[in-house]
């Protein structure tokens, strides 16, 4: 685009050349505009979505892929946040047996006490002293390695909301309980740490100079109040929703399906007036727990509409066009990804895609492409 100079004329006196003066300075911001998105340009993105659907995962991967050193407080706390999963986790099965008519063998019951009344005392010294109880010890190894009710109830997690990586931390006890154990990455991105604060992290753009500004929000109900201050100047939403939480409802609110949730949530985001020029991104979180899911717990009992068994395909597309149908703006685009957060060399392949497709759009949009 070309800019027209005036000569001379610095205090423009005429009507007509104040006109003129109005018209080149629009021109020389346009065209910074332009050039600032053409050399260097930020991306402002946002994380949206319910809380435990992977937000805070996904941007734990955007670090590791750009060989950023993760978060202060998430290396600090990894050791602590971790073992707090573990034993949080064992203790909330322990006290549910019974309501989920799981039987045991009644010589285990000894163990089943000491986790239930240990955990809690121990969770509050352990950042101190950094000690956790030999019976404690046993006790969890015991129970998760010789009593296959333990094991039965993470299978039926969905209805005591057991979180999705009870799993991952029981099967590392022994890494765990190990004084001398060092937390990995893999560690870390398995953590559940509820977000609280809303940040904001820069992340530059592999192989250009662009940058993406990425946020990252509280996924609950009450955190959602914070999020439409944020709303200005974004260039994309990634809103992201575990697709596997389709069998479970709400920590918040245990009459709310999840999934119903995130459906009501993305509608109203899809409608709001700040956002409605803004294409949006979908990962469909969680698929190595959906597809793991749908053979026991059939898509039907909660979307009885649903027809396709537990075939993973039919069961992604159902949802994919459920969500599609929500979007208010039809002429936004939408585009979809199936996502499993936790690992990283798929997430690498999706945020590639997802960034590739971020700058082509601003090349469009600007007309450069
Ligand atoms: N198995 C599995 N777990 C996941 C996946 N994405 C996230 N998680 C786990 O789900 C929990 C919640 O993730 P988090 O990123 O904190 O959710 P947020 O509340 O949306 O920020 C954590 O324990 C993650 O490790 C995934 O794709 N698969
Ligand atoms: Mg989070």
């Amino acid at each position: 685009m070309g800019v027209c100079h005036s000569k001379g004329n610095v205090y423009p006196s005429t009507q007509e050349e104040k006109e003129t003066n109005s018209i080149i300075n629009k021109q020389i911001q346009e065209e910074a505009k332009i050039k600032e998105k053409n050399d260097n340009c930020t991306y402002k993105v946002l994380l949206l979505g319910p809380a435990d659907s992977g937000k805070s995962t996904f941007l734990k991967q955007l670090r590791i892929i750009n060989k950023m050193p993760l978060e202060e407080c998430d290396i600090e706390n990894a050791k602590y946040t971790c073992i707090s999963n573990l034993l949080l986790s064992m203790k909330l099965i322990c006290q549910n047996l019974d309501s989920l008519n799981i039987s045991y063998n009644e010589g285990n019951k000894k163990y089943i006490s000491v986790v239930l009344n240990k955990v809690d005392t121990t969770l509050s010294e352990y950042k101190e002293k950094k000690i956790i109880p030999e019976d404690l010890m046993e006790a969890c190894k015991k129970l998760y390695n010789e009593e296959g009710a333990i094991k039965e109830c993470l299978k039926v997690g969905n209805q005591i909301n057991v979180l999705d990586s009870a799993e991952y931390f029981m099967n590392k006890m022994d890494n765990l309980f190990d004084p001398n154990y060092v937390t990995t990455n893999d560690d870390i991105l398995h953590q559940r740490s509820p977000t609280q604060q809303i940040s904001e992290t820069t992340i530059p753009i592999h192989g250009s100079n662009d940058r993406l500004s990425v946020y990252d929000f509280g996924g609950s109900r009450s955190q959602r109040l914070k999020w439409a201050a944020f709303f200005d100047n974004v260039d994309l939403m990634i809103y992201i929703f575990a697709i596997s939480a389709y069998d479970q409802n709400l920590l918040e609110d245990p009459t709310v399906n999840r999934l119903k949730d995130a459906e009501q949530l993305f509608k109203q985001l899809s409608r709001n007036k700040i956002l409605w020029h803004k294409n949006i991104v979908i990962f469909f979180n969680k698929i190595d727990i959906f597809k793991k899911k749908l053979s026991i717990s059939p898509v039907s009992k909660y979307y009885p509409d649903y027809n396709g068994g537990n075939d993973y395909a039919e069961a992604a597309t159902y949802f994919a066009k459920k969500f599609i149908k929500l979007n208010a703006n039809k002429n936004r685009t939408v585009s979809t990804h199936l996502t499993w957060a936790t690992d990283t060399r798929h997430c690498s392949t999706i945020i590639k895609l997802t960034i590739q497709s971020l700058q082509q759009y601003a090349l469009s949009s600007a007309g450069l492409s």
